[in-house]
């Protein structure tokens, strides 16, 4: 039996890399962060809680992760563990550090004195594109990231690069584009919204506020993209791949794309910080700009270029934006409907 660890286990990614190992046949364990509050909803959503066993995990702490790594004795390892939110690395810039690239290290040079035959997944980001060399962006596009969060996710790509080709350690990088879920995290811009005007359509008289509907993004959904990484660690060489759907749509068309699902009679009245979105109904704001979810440095656009991944990997993106969208708006009307 295969047994993979995977860190970060209790995100997005984590529960639907559990999923599909799980039905593959693996015994897989997980990384969890203490905490006083309930973690385990995603992997209960998708019923994989039980089959599943949990370590004490910090990417801060050196020994811990050499434990871990004892312990489980894992052919494969998923490096999904990050501080993850973009304006969050503004704030804590140090901690976002220490935890995504040091962290990364910290796996790497485990492996490398425990056992290198353990293959290992990095989860890198289309983030380290920032502000974009070339439209679409591949594995060939210069960095340059827009945050603390996308210069950690660079050390991380270089780090894992080096230690394939210093020590042969199997050992690939996902540049990932944004990807979503019903399970997606409430503070990322796709979930807000979907929650947020789901909420609004069964009656909350709350209004979303958000930044910069103009910034673009190439969103897919998680479940395809977890796929990918697991592609990547089969292959009988590590390498680094990008993963995207290779379309681009902004913040506000998502909005529009999740109104019309949810059937609201709209308008969008004003401009600039003015800008905002009209129940035709009844008259009220549903949406509006705030400045505080504006960033220092923004990433305007993004759209990845996924060929080596579907020449190399035969891997291709199954869910559509439309459909994506359908997806977090059901499950978002069934957490409200069985609240
Ligand atoms: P997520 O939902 O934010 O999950 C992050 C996970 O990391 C959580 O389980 C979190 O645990 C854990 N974690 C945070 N700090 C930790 C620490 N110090 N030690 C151990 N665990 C820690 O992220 P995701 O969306 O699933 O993304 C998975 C990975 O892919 C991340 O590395 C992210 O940066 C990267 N990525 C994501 C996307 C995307 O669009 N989703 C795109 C490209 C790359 P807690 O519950 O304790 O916080
Ligand atoms: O959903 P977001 O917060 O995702 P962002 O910053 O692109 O980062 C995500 O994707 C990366 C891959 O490229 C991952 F590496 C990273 O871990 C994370 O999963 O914001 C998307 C866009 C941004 O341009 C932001 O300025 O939406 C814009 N936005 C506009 N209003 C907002 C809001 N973002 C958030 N979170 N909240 C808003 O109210």
């Amino acid at each position: 039996m295969k047994r993979a660890l995977i860190t970060g286990i209790t995100g997005q990614d984590g529960a639907y890399l559990s999923k599909l190992l799980i039905d593959k046949g693996y015994k897989v364990f997980g990384t969890v962060r203490r905490s006083t509050s309930e973690k385990f909803v995603n992997l209960k959503y998708l019923n994989v809680y039980n089959k599943i066993k949990f370590y004490d995990f910090d990417l801060l702490e050196l020994s811990n992760i050499q434990n871990v790594i004892k312990e489980t004795k894992p052919h494969e390892i998923y490096n999904l563990a990050a501080q993850s939110f973009v304006p969050t690395s503004f704030q804590v810039p140090i901690v976002t550090t220490d935890i995504n690239s040091l962290g990364t290290l910290r796996i790497l040079d485990s492996i490398n004195s425990i056992n290198k035959k353990i293959k290992f997944y990095q989860a890198s980001t289309s983030e380290m594109f920032g502000k974009v060399a070339q439209i679409p962006q591949s594995e060939n596009t210069p960095f340059y990231p827009r945050s603390p969060y996308g210069v950690s996710k660079i050390f991380s790509h270089w780090i894992t690069i080096n230690y394939r080709e210093s020590y042969n350690i199997h050992a690939s990088s996902g540049i990932l584009f944004n990807h979503e879920s019903p399970l997606r995290g409430s503070e990322f811009v796709t979930k807000k919204i979907t929650s947020t005007l789901t909420r609004i359509k069964y009656g909350s008289k709350e209004t979303l506020r958000v930044g910069n509907i103009n910034a673009k993004r190439d969103w897919g959904f998680a479940g395809d993209y977890v796929y990918a990484m697991w592609l990547m660690l089969q292959k009988k060489n590590p390498d680094d791949f990008v993963i995207s759907t290779g379309k681009t749509h902004s913040v506000r068309q998502f909005i529009d794309l999740t109104l019309s699902y949810l059937k609201f009679d709209y308008k969008w009245v004003g401009k600039g910080m003015n800008e905002r979105v009209v129940n035709k109904e009844d008259g009220k704001t549903i949406m509006k700009i705030d400045k505080e979810f504006f960033r220092p440095a923004e990433v305007d656009l993004l759209i990845g270029n996924p060929s080596k991944a579907k020449r190399q990997l035969k891997w291709k993106p199954k869910t559509s934006l439309k459909q994506l969208v359908k997806l977090m708006v059901d499950y978002d009307e069934n957490q409200i409907k069985n609240a």
